[in-house]
């Protein structure tokens, strides 16, 4: 709980009065281009790096003097969605570039290793209020970067379906990058604009592989995931020769599977 504490002074939360003998309500706030989001929360405990929460409600104050208050149901928070990291769950930032910024929150959905979620709310002129988009990005946390510094951030995410495909338990499942670009409430996949991240995954799950097949782990997971980069950067003629020449006759089926799951997921042409 000290450390808890020296955490979340150094990001700049602060403790709110509490709300009953066991547990404190907690508020935050972030701003950007006239527009204020804070998040306050009944801290549940045990208190460690993620905290469930309860009564969490997000306050937005738009620069045209509009207030909002969105509560665990209009964000259509579950009681299993409601797990955050205090001081880093609350960001404000205009993500399509109209000078409107959005207020996204970060939380996680209770489970062993999934689900990381962001919710996002945007102002909709046509309805004179905020809208809400609910995004789930699986075992691996969304980064918002701007990466190719335009101004607009992006989601730097995994591919969330290569969890547990191909035949790979938890640990051995790999997540080739995935990035997203949110624009007046859609998202759409922009990987292949930023080819430097698929290019350090390419390198890395190659070498994956090699230490998975040293090691007599299951391979088709990490092939797979190579693959994918590959076929994202145009370069899937000479990754499936250099697969082929490293996997020799050994198993044809498990290129087979990789391949139709790649035609599944929109990696490879049918
Ligand atoms: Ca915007
Ligand atoms: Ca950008």
């Amino acid at each position: 709980v000290v450390r808890r504490a020296a955490l979340l002074a150094a990001a700049g939360v602060a403790a709110g009065a509490p709300a009953t003998g066991l547990a404190d309500t907690w508020t935050e706030s972030a701003a950007a281009g006239g527009v204020t989001a804070e998040l306050a929360y009944v801290a549940e405990p045990p208190l460690s790096e993620y905290v469930r929460t309860s009564g969490l409600s997000l306050t937005i104050a738009r620069h045209d003097g509009t207030v909002r208050t969105l509560v665990a149901e209009d964000l259509a928070l579950e009681y299993e969605d409601n797990v955050i990291v205090p001081g880093e769950a609350l960001a404000v930032r205009d993500l399509d570039g109209d000078a409107e910024p959005e207020v996204v929150l970060d939380s996680y959905w209770g489970g062993a290793h999934c689900c990381f979620q962001s919710r996002i709310a945007w102002w909709s002129p046509p309805d004179g209020t905020y809208r809400l988009r609910v995004v789930t990005w699986g075992d691996v946390p969304a980064r918002l970067r701007d990466l190719d510094g335009d101004g607009r951030p992006e989601f730097v995410a995994t591919d969330h379906r290569f969890a547990y495909a191909l035949g790979a338990s938890a640990a051995d499942s790999v997540f080739p990058v995935r990035v997203w670009s949110f624009s007046r409430g859609r998202m759409t996949v922009v990987t292949r604009r930023h080819p430097a991240l698929v290019r350090r995954d390419l390198s890395r799950h190659w070498r994956l592989y090699l230490r998975y097949r040293r090691e007599g782990r299951a391979v088709a997971n990490v092939l797979g995931a190579y693959l994918a980069g590959a076929y994202v950067l145009d370069r899937e003629r000479v990754a499936w020769a250099r697969v082929r020449s490293a996997e020799g006759r050994r198993n044809p089926r498990m290129l087979r599977g990789i391949r139709s799951a790649l035609i599944r997921w929109g990696y490879a042409p049918r």
